[in-house]
């Protein structure tokens, strides 16, 4: 049996690749800030398959380092899902918040790679493993206020491409998914609680729902050992692109 470990996995694409993971007899290793919605979770799905915990914020790189060497030293990682990020705020670039593009640089850049080093270096020295970037729509295109958000995920776009270069001589496998609009708290997160913005973000449309994502990630994870799913964009039916959405 394979074990995962996953980033993000308390809510949305992180919680339903747990979920869908935990169907298909993979181990879990389940990582959150919040002990209190991750518990829960972990104990559900451990009636199924092992399941472990870790609890850090992906942005405070003492945080991962205190929380992630304990668990390689008891586990190995064959799959990483690298999920945890969100998008906080969307303004123009002059009148944009600098706490809200820290926030966004610290987690979806910095820490996919305060994360991703220490588990990189047991994949190299087992010469095996498989990688997952949660990407974005944004990393592939920038769109009016998206500024910093899109910079970050376009961060991720070259480190998905670079780790896949410098890891071919090990055999692992990199990939990234690129959702667009997934309903999941993404919305409310970027608009701070805004009940009434989040929604209008989904007005008339069908988004994605996190599950979507999740069989994405479950059917990479299930391709034999020499296929290797580079790169997917997965949109809305009603969504052409990052600005062209179909609304009815
Ligand atoms: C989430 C999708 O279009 O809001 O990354 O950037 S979008």
């Amino acid at each position: 049996m394979k074990t995962a470990l996953i980033t993000g996995a308390s809510s949305g694409i992180g919680e339903a690749t747990a979920r869908l993971f935990a169907d298909n007899n993979i181990n879990l290793i389940l990582c959150g800030r919040s002990k209190e919605r991750l518990e829960p979770i972990a104990t559900e799905l451990s009636r199924k398959v092992s399941v472990s915990t870790a609890y850090f914020d992906v942005r405070s790189k003492k945080e991962v380092e205190k929380a992630i060497f304990p668990v390689l030293d008891k586990h190995t990682v064959d799959i990483l899902v690298n999920n945890a990020g969100n998008a906080h705020g969307l303004a123009p670039i002059h009148t944009g918040s600098i706490e809200d593009w820290d926030a966004m640089i610290d987690g979806n850049v910095k820490g996919l790679l305060y994360i991703s080093k220490p588990i990189i270096k047991q994949m190299v020295d087992r010469k095996f493993g498989q990688i997952i970037n949660i990407g974005s729509i944004a990393g592939k295109e920038v769109y009016p206020n998206g500024n910093v958000y899109c910079a970050s995920k376009h961060a991720v776009d070259a480190i998905n491409n670079g780790m896949r270069l410098d890891l071919n001589p090990y055999g692992i496998k990199v990939s990234q998914i690129s959702p667009g609009l997934v309903n999941t708290g993404f919305s409310s997160v970027r608009f701070k609680g805004d009940k009434v913005k989040a929604d209008a973000t989904y007005n008339g449309m069908k988004p994605l729902q996190a599950k979507d994502i999740a069989e994405v990630a479950l059917f990479m994870v299930l391709r034999p050992a020499h296929v290797n799913i580079s790169d997917v964009i997965v949109l809305p039916t009603a969504q052409a692109s990052a600005t062209v959405i179909n609304r009815g």
